[in-house]
Order: structure tokens, then C-alpha cells, then sequence
């Protein structure tokens, strides 16, 4: 679906991650490639300049957690440019809560206005709304049959008046009558054709002053590329834009067009048009949207480890926890990690010097016993958290009493913080070994 824009990015994205070292040459390189697949996608040249810097420039800048990859780092920021564009979920269509919900639908001739104000009919109905359409196009010959031919297949009513050549008037009157009639939802489908865009323009911004819709939609053939951007551009100055959606993308479309529409009218993307009839309609979903354009598989899990890897603590944070300044909170992200490592008393023992005779219940890394310190320091303060303030007995009560544990729970935890500390200490004496333990950069210990 995403042809040109989905392959071109992945190739440029496939020569970093199978290149040489990520060094700044090889992210110069990749910019270029991107900038190209962009352009050559019609991406507007500004925001396909704005997206291929923004990753230079992080790229970059990044400091890296131990055990990420500058590659996937880079992939990661990629990825996150492209969602700023896009917005970061699926946003739903708006709803009015005090009256009927009047959605306006606007675009050039062509863009499937019509077509989407079907579409949109059967969204809302499928989930259990009543919903009424109106056409305002009095421009286009058999517009309103056209209208009346789609949502006969779904049982919604339209009204028009295609002798009528007061497109304002129109509107309201078929607004009216539905809000009499109690729907949930109106739709007004409006002109695409006029003599010129001027003029088209200027009617959408008289129907948006008197209709008061609670959103306006622009419509968008994926197919624009380029053009895209201005025409958003154009309909956005004119009238307050509430979200895109963009049609057509199931056809030869580059996919570049929706990315710039989105940037031009800075609204997100709701839905997206993938063929002829009234079921072609998905809900759009930035993120995927993205793994589908980079073309990689599991985008999501590879986000997932770059943003737990970037929670891991840096060298001078690391170096801090070493002198015995660890706070409750790093203290859970590196019993996590033992966790992960399976048997601590193992770990420890590789640990020479450490001479730390531990037993199970000292540093009890279960499960259970983890959720329990969780619930406790959901109820703590960030000053007690970072270790900013001392937890004396009248801060354990409410502590205790917030999280609705006892109070020796409450010193459990503190105990099991102080050990921590202390072990901290002694494996700072003892570093020497080469000894790589999870959560610390390298050579931290030999
Ligand atoms: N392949 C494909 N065709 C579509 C899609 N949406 C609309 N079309 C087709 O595009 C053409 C124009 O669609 P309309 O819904 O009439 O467009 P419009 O914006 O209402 O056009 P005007 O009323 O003339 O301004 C029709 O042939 C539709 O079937 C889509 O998502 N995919
Ligand atoms: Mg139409």
C-alpha cells in the first residue's frame, strides 16, 4: 500500500543496519538516502528536510545506554520523527456531548468526499449510533443520487435539495431536520467542483461559519503526493481543520502525500480510504503506519528494547550507585535486572572480594516480593524516591497507610534498600575481575 515512500526508506534504512560502524559518515550517508526516498516520494521538501536533519542531529547527539546500539538508536529516532509528524495514536472521531455531533466533510473535486461521507455513515452506525447524512454539493451533477445510491446500502438517511443553489441553506435545513429527528451524528458532504479554488474555499469557510460544525474533515487523495501540501495548506488557512483523512491508498499511491498533508494542517490523520466501496476504511494508527513505511517487521519490540535500555543508568549514574547513592528507584530497575539474570546468589558469588555471604531471604528478588515493594513506593513521594529526604517513622505511616501495607513491610523495603547500598560499596572495592554485571557499562568491574 505504502509502494514508493515503504521500499525507498527501507533501503536507505536496510544499507545503514547492514553497513559499517554507525559513525557520523554512515549518518550522513543515511540522511541522503532518506532525504531521496523522501522527495522521490513527493514528501514537501521542507518537512522531508526537517525529518533527515532532526535524525541527524540526534542521531548524533545521543548518548547511549550501555548495550543499545547506535543502529538501533538510530531506528528508534527515525521512527519517532515520523510518529511526531503523524501523532502518536489513533485519534477517534469526535464526539459532541451535549447535542448531535455534526461532522463536515471538505476537499477538492475528486478527493472522495462522497465516497468517505458513506464510510464514515457506516463507522458510526456498526457502532450503535444513530447517523443521518446531508448533501450541501449542488455543483456536481447527481451528487445527491450518488450519496443516496452509497447509503442505501447501509440504511442511513440523506437529505438534498439538488435544485436548490444555496448551498448554506441546504445545509441547514437538512441539519435541521435531523436534529428534530434526535440522530447521533450528522455528516455534511460538501462541493468539490467550482470555477475556482477561490471560490470554493470561501463557500467552505461560510458553511463552517453558520453550519458550527464540531469537526471539520479534510479529505485527501493519497495520490497528490506534493500537491497535498498545499491543498491542506490552502483549506487549513481558510477553515479550522480537525483531522485528515487521506483516500485512495490502495492504488499507486507513494504514501508521501499523507505524511505532508498531516504536517500542512498540523491535524492527525483519522482514517484512511483503501478502495471503491463503503467497507474500504481503516482506522489509522500512526505506528503502524511507520513499521509499515520502514518496512520492518517487528517495529514494536525493537522500540520496546531501545526504550528499556535507555532507562538502564548512565556511567556517572552508575558510578554514583557504586559510592552507595543508589535510590529506590535505580535499586528496582537493577533488582529487575538481576531478576531477569535468574539466580542471584550465583551472580554474586562471580563477584570476586565481594565476601558478602548472602541467603535467599536477604535480597528476596521474587516476584511477589518485587510487586509488594512496587505497590510501597507507588505511595512514596520523588523526593523519597530519589532519596531526596529521610524516611523517618512518620513518613512510613503514611507510606504504610497509602499503600495499604504494614509497617514492617514499609522496613522490609527500607532494609532491603540499605543492603543494596552496602552491596554497592563493596562491589565498587572489589572491581577488578572483568566482570560485566547487567545494568552497568562496561568495565565498570574490571
Ligand atoms: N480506489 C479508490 N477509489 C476511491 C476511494 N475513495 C473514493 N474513490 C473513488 O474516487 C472517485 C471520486 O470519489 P467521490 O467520493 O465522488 O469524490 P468527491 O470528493 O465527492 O468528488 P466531488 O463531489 O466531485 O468533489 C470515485 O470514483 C470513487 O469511487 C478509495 O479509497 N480508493
Ligand atoms: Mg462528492
Amino acid at each position: 500500500m505504502l509502494g514508493t515512500l515503504g521500499n525507498k526508506l527501507h533501503k536507505a534504512i536496510t544499507n545503514f543496519i547492514r553497513g559499517g560502524v554507525a559513525d557520523k559518515e554512515a549518518i550522513k550517508q543515511l540522511k541522503n538516502e532518506m532525504l531521496r526516498a523522501l522527495l522521490e516520494s513527493d514528501v514537501d521538501f521542507e518537512i522531508a528536510n526537517k525529518v533527515v536533519s532532526e535524525v541527524e542531529k540526534k542521531s548524533l547527539e545521543k548518548e547511549l545506554p550501555e548495550g543499545l546500539s547506535r543502529k538501533k538508536s538510530v531506528i528508534g529516532i527515525i521512527h519517532d520523527e515520523l510518529v511526531a509528524i503523524l501523532g502518536k495514536k489513533h485519534y477517534p472521531i469526535t464526539i459532541n456531548p451535549d447535542r448531535p455531533t455534526i461532522i463536515m466533510l471538505i476537499g477538492i473535486q475528486g478527493s472522495g468526499k462522497t465516497t468517505t461521507t458513506a464510510k464514515i455513515a457506516k463507522y458510526i452506525k456498526k457502532r450503535g449510533k444513530k447517523v443521518a447524512v446531508v448533501t450541501a454539493d449542488n455543483w456536481r451533477p447527481g451528487a445527491y443520487e450518488q450519496l443516496q445510491q452509497l447509503c442505501s446500502q447501509i440504511d442511513v438517511p440523506v437529505y438534498g435539495d439538488p435544485e436548490n443553489k444555496r448551498t448554506v441553506k441546504i445545509a441547514q435545513a437538512g441539519i435541521k431536520k435531523f436534529l428534530d429527528e434526535k440522530y447521533n451524528y450528522i455528516i455534511l458532504d460538501t462541493a468539490g467542483r467550482h470555477k475556482e479554488e477561490k471560490d470554493l474555499l470561501n463557500e467552505m469557510n461560510e458553511l463552517y461559519s453558520k453550519i458550527k460544525p464540531d469537526e471539520v474533515i479534510l479529505v485527501i487523495d493519497g495520490n497528490l503526493g506534493q500537491t497535498a501540501y498545499k491543498q491542506a495548506k490552502a483549506f487549513a488557512e481558510k477553515t479550522p481543520i480537525g483531522s485528515i483523512i487521506v483516500t485512495k491508498l490502495d492504488g499507486s499511491a507513494k504514501g508521501g502525500g499523507a505524511l505532508s498533508a498531516a504536517a500542512a494542517a498540523k491535524v492527525p490523520i483519522k482514517f484512511i480510504g483503501n478502495g471503491e466501496t463503503i467497507n474500504d476504511f481503516e482506522e489509522f494508527n500512526p505506528t503502524s503506519f511507520v513499521g509499515r513505511l520502514l518496512g520492518l517487521g517487528d517495529i514494536e519490540g525493537l522500540l520496546k528494547e531501545v526504550k528499556e535500555l535507555e532507562a538502564l543508568p548512565s556511567k556517572e549514574q552508575a558510578l554514583d550507585m557504586l559510592s552507595g547513592k543508589i535510590t529506590f528507584r535505580q535499586m528496582m530497575e537493577l533488582l529487575g535486572q538481576f531478576s531477569k539474570m535468574g539466580s542471584m546468589k550465583r551472580m554474586l558469588s562471580m563477584i570476586p572480594g565481594l565476601g558478602m555471604t548472602l541467603t535467599d531471604d536477604m535480597l528476596d528478588i521474587s516476584k511477589e516480593n518485587m510487586k509488594k515493594f512496587e505497590v510501597i513506593m507507588n505511595s512514596m513521594t520523588d523526593k523519597e524516591l530519589d532519596n531526596k529526604v529521610k524516611l523517618n517513622q512518620s513518613r512510613i505511616n503514611r507510606i504504610a497507610r497509602g499503600s495499604g501495607r504494614s509497617h514492617t513491610e514499609v522496613k522490609e523495603l527500607i532494609n532491603q534498600h540499605k543492603m543494596v547500598s552496602q552491596m554497592m560499596k563493596k562491589m565498587k572495592k572489589s572491581r577488578r575481575g572483568g566482570l560485566q554485571i547487567p545494568g552497568f557499562p562496561p568495565g565498570m568491574f574490571g
